[in-house]
């Protein structure tokens, strides 16, 4: 596997200079608390909509499990095109909303077209979040969550992923004093980084072992980050990528399971002793199994065949950001083995503009 030469391509370089961009942008974001702490006070009686496409999507799911954890509002996630074709759906009239916009471009057509369709015609509050904060996106919002962010070359999402993810985590942060809760978040990138290093060559090895297929797999806040792992693979190594609820995958899924399959389980702090059980049965069933998390003495019950343990202590909150990046190498490392430059990905382009 040549690694060098596409360890300089700007998707490695992307993945790897992540941890270094969240500290850039925790500085600017910490000098936004009391206008963050304001718009709180405008909107915490609504329902906040994540919403997004594609990896914006995902991410959507992440960001409002994480901000009903913190902030103890109700949230959903839904794709941008659910507001287009059925918005009665999306903001239900029962109650009040406000809608938080997720896009690196700020400039796909749905989540604009969705941006538009929310505040003009539906009189609901937008939130934008872009890396791009001359997007239309970003301009349409009332409020927008914004930090300075290098753009990615890439067509696939990775540092823009977790880099707005994080500014969601921040913002929801100002609605409680928890001094704990803010250290870590200063904490994690350094954390993070330590975490890649540390276990890059265990992803090398396990994207070159001779699996061709896979299943990501998660409960709660890491369903979002098992399905952004599985479009990754996808769209980076062009491999067949599923993902689901873990404990659904018994419920039929787990049919299409072969000695070349490699399932990984993201373990949960609440599921994590229903997750070690899947693994188990899952070993039992002829699969490769890959298990990532803070669980203690992770190898030494013998549930899997590959193992990456996190720091503890993190929890749920923080963990998002330790699996991802271990996650997106996974892909990085999986299309190299299969000789595919993920530089350019096959039929994908950086933002779906629609002409309809
Ligand atoms: C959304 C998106 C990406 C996908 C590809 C096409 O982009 O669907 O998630 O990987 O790059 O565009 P954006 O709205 O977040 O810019």
């Amino acid at each position: 596997m040549d690694l060098a030469n596409h360890q300089n391509g700007y998707t490695y370089q992307e993945i790897v200079r992540q941890q270094k961009i969240w500290k850039e942008a925790l500085t600017s974001l910490s000098l936004k608390g009391a206008e963050h702490k304001k718009w709180f006070r405008d909107l915490r009686d609504r329902v906040w909509v994540f919403s997004g496409c594609g990896t914006s999507y995902y991410l959507a799911q992440t960001g409002s499990s994480l901000f009903e954890m913190i902030t103890g509002l109700r949230t959903r996630a839904v794709p941008a095109s659910e507001i287009l074709t059925y918005p009665g759906l999306v903001f239900n009239q029962q109650e009040q909303h406000v809608l938080m916009a997720i896009s690196r471009s700020g400039t796909t057509t749905e989540i604009v077209r969705a941006v538009q369709k929310t505040k003009r015609e539906l009189d609901i509050p937008v939130i934008s979040i872009s890396c791009n904060g001359q997007s239309p996106l970003a301009q349409e919002g009332q409020y927008r969550l914004l930090f300075p962010f290098q753009p990615e070359q890439s067509v696939v999402m990775t540092g823009s992923f977790t880099t707005m993810l994080l500014s969601i985590v921040h913002m929801a942060l100002q609605s409680k004093q928890s001094d704990a809760l803010m250290e870590s978040l200063a904490e994690i990138s350094g954390i993070s980084e330590k975490v890649m290093q540390e276990h890059e060559k265990t992803v090398v090895q396990v994207a070159s072992s001779g699996v061709t297929d896979f299943v990501f797999l998660a409960q709660g806040p890491y369903l979002g980050i098992a399905n952004e792992a599985s479009l990754k693979m996808k769209e980076m190594s062009i491999s067949s990528s599923v993902s689901f609820h873990a404990l659904e995958f018994r419920h039929g899924p787990m049919s299409v399971v072969t000695e070349n399959t490699l399932i990984t389980i993201l373990l949960s702090q609440s599921g994590e002793k229903y997750e070690l059980s899947l693994a188990e049965d899952m070993k039992k069933m002829g699969a490769k199994v890959l298990l990532l998390g803070a669980a203690n003495g992770l190898e030494s019950d013998n549930k899997a065949d590959f193992y990456i343990q996190v720091p503890g202590g993190f929890g749920d909150v923080f963990n998002s950001f330790l699996f991802m990046p271990i996650l997106q190498l996974l892909g990085f490392y999986h299309a190299i083995h299969k000789g595919i430059n993920p530089d350019q990905p096959k039929n994908l382009t950086a933002v779906v503009k629609l002409n309809d």
